[in-house]
């Protein structure tokens, strides 16, 4: 279900793109996009008798807490991005628009925090997989984007939300939500409380693998839902990987498994008929397919070894980060109405159970995959 921002006033949209020197005039803005986050627009132009469109966004900073951090990481990704480009298409790296003073987003007096990119054509994002060339299409897609971020020169990029994928501390916030109650709703999630207490033995495995050092630190994409990457209209190839906020030190497994929990479920993520909820195998299939061509051969044979577990915990952690929310009183997660996060929580934890009861198979998919057969 889309949370698309509402169409803003021309003269207010004008003041925000003012300081980046965009060429043309302004037509017309738009609300656009379905991302939980953010708040996007689509500002169109007259340049010389051509229109020309861009993203504006407002940088949620209540999620972001350091915008020059997170714009930071952002010119130092897209730039990295821009040179490995070599296909002659543009289109295939994400473009910042830089203000009139050199700084990649605008702050506005009012303590907003506005930023720019060229408007990727001819190609959409989709929020949930309609075939399975799209599943392996964005599967390529971030696995290539993994592949070049892995030489990304200038040291460690800043943690734009620390222990972002921290699934213990995810656990550990639900507990104090349930605790302090807030808005008196605790009594409607037991079920889910106790289905996700149960599994917290588990939480803590991958951090585990990464501090004995088993698994690596890379530079991951951290939010590889199927509408964060955009896939070309006329030939369905993935052509761009965006939402770039969180692209931070991380694990490969994180982008796999989050791919996976976005791709597989055969409803959308606040579908409430849990009975339309599984998982595709197919997609899954394709998912790991498309993953590995991609990344090449950079994937440890642990990393290998948690595709199946990577893709369970995301489930897992975004679920509880969704019931978390539910909580807390809708605080972090744009809602339409008010139990969708409690909606989407259950979709997710339903995920989850789906998974565990797919593990064999979706193991002997991936062992299908590794042995090239
Ligand atoms: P959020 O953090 O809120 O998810 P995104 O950066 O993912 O914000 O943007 C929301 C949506 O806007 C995307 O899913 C995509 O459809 C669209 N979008 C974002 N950047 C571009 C771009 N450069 N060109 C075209 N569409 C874009
Ligand atoms: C958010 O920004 P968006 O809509 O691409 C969230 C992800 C969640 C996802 C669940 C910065 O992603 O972590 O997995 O919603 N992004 C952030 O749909 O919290
Ligand atoms: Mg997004």
């Amino acid at each position: 279900m889309a949370t698309r921002s509402a169409n803003p006033p021309l003269e207010d949209l004008r003041k925000i793109v003012d300081p980046f020197a965009i060429p043309g005039t302004l037509l017309e803005g738009q609300g656009f996009g379905s991302g939980h986050i953010n708040d996007t627009f689509i500002a169109t132009y007259d340049e010389s008798g051509n229109r020309e469109r861009y993203i504006v966004q407002r940088i949620n900073h209540d999620v972001f807490k350091n915008v020059p951090q997170l714009m930071e990481n952002i010119m130092r990704v897209t730039s990295h991005m821009a040179l490995k480009n070599t296909s002659g298409d543009s289109r295939r790296a994400l473009t910042l628009l830089k203000c009139a003073d050199g700084h990649g987003c605008h702050h506005t007096p009012n303590g907003e925090f506005w930023r720019v990119y060229r408007f990727i054509e001819g190609a959409r994002t989709y929020d949930a997989v309609d075939d399975l060339r799209q599943a392996y299409q964005a599967a390529l897609a971030f696995g290539q984007f993994q592949q070049s971020l892995s030489d990304l020169p200038g040291g460690r990029l800043h943690e734009t939300i620390p222990h972002f994928h921290d699934t213990p501390k995810r656990l550990e916030n639900l507990r104090k939500a349930a605790e302090e109650d807030v808005m008196g709703r605790k009594s409607e999630v037991l079920a889910e409380l106790e289905f996700v207490l149960r599994r917290g033995h588990e939480a803590s495995r991958l951090l585990d693998l990464a501090a004995r050092g088993e698994i690596p630190e890379r530079v991951t994409h951290n939010d590889t839902k199927l509408n964060n990457v955009m896939l070309d209209n006329i030939t369905g190839e993935g052509i761009c990987v965006i939402d770039l906020d969180t692209v931070m030190p991380g694990l490969s497994l994180y982008d796999f498994g989050d791919l996976v929990r976005s791709c597989v479920n055969t409803a959308a993520e606040d579908e409430t008929d849990i009975a339309r909820i599984d998982v595709s195998l197919p997609v899954f299939e394709a998912i790991v397919q498309g993953y590995i061509a991609g990344a090449g051969n950079i994937l440890t044979e642990a990393e290998w070894d948690h595709l199946v577990f990577a893709s369970k915990l995301m489930a897992y952690e975004v679920g509880v980060r969704f019931l978390t929310d539910y909580l807390q009183g809708d605080i972090y997660f744009k809602t339409q109405h008010d139990r969708h996060n409690l909606e989407r929580a259950r979709n997710q934890l339903r995920l989850v159970e789906r998974i565990e009861a797919a593990d064999k198979v979706l193991r002997a998919i991936v062992e299908k995959v590794r042995r090239g057969v």
